[in-house]
């Protein structure tokens, strides 16, 4: 009695099974090919995705490893509709899945695909870990930084026309240096094809910095000097009201 009760007991609490990393990304894909990336096949992706890093070193994935990958899954982009973003990401993708006015790096098939996942390989095994990774800061060359680090910079190449980004007027230093946007992106805005950088510094009822801030001037130095740029300090309010109102997309700010 003991041991059926026992048994029992173990099995009743038994979770049920996660969905494995692979399951979640090819689920993803293919609600991104149904979207509008008709044509790429999601297990020849995910493959292509892999051996990036499996059996590897976590530490040691340069951002090249993800050519292949960036190969069979391209980034595409719609000239005028780029929006960067930095500390700003729920604001962003709260008014783009209502409005569909900009294309953010989420809305690439790579990057919905791999939007807050964590990943990472081991050397001798050839399964992918979704725990023990390398943090962010940890080493360079861990695999999810030279995934998003590789992908922000063909999405910052492929930009054309008009660009725009959210930054965080909440807080002291609204564009920050050594993020991705300023780090990876910025360098990549070329002039023979992006004609201006729009800044929308999203704030809150009181602002902590505004279109004069410091860091803001750092930006405009690190522009190749032949993009025009402009600065608009938009509030939370109004950009949920063109989220939620039939406000164009010229018309927001
Ligand atoms: O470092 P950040 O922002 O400046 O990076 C944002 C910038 C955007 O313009 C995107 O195009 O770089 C691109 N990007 C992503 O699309 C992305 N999705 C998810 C960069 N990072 C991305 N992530 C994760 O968010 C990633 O794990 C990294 O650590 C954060 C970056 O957030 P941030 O500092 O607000």
């Amino acid at each position: 009695v003991l041991v059926v009760a026992i048994t029992l007991g173990v099995t009743l609490r038994r979770k049920p099974p996660q969905q494995t990393f692979k399951e979640t990304f090819i689920a993803r894909c293919h609600l991104a090919i149904k979207g509008q990336y008709k044509g790429s096949d999601c297990e020849t992706i995910w493959s292509t995705f892999e051996q990036a890093y499996v059996g590897r070193d976590p530490c040691k994935i340069p951002t090249d490893a993800y050519n292949p990958l960036f190969q069979v899954a391209p980034i595409t982009m719609t000239c005028g509709k780029a929006m960067f973003w930095s500390k700003t990401k729920d604001v962003v993708h709260a008014y783009n899945e209502n409005t569909k006015c900009f294309v953010t790096m989420e809305d690439t098939l790579l990057g919905s695909v791999l939007d807050n996942l964590i990943w990472c390989g081991k050397e001798g095994s050839n399964k992918t870990f979704t725990s023990g990774c390398p943090d962010w800061n940890a080493c360079k060359d861990n695999p999810v930084r030279s995934f998003w680090t590789q992908g922000s910079t063909k999405f910052a190449e492929a930009a054309c026309g008009d660009a725009t980004v959210m930054l965080n007027g909440n807080i002291a230093t609204p564009f920050d240096n050594s993020s991705v946007f300023g780090s990876v992106e910025v360098p990549k805005l070329n002039s023979a094809k992006v004609r201006k950088l729009t800044v929308v510094l999203v704030t809150a009822t009181t602002p902590v910095s505004d279109c004069s801030n410091e860091s803001l001037n750092e930006l405009r130095q690190k522009l190749d000097s032949k993009i025009g740029y402009e600065c608009k300090e938009v509030s939370e309010t109004r950009i949920s009201e063109c989220a939620s109102n039939d406000v164009s997309c010229t018309n927001c700010w």
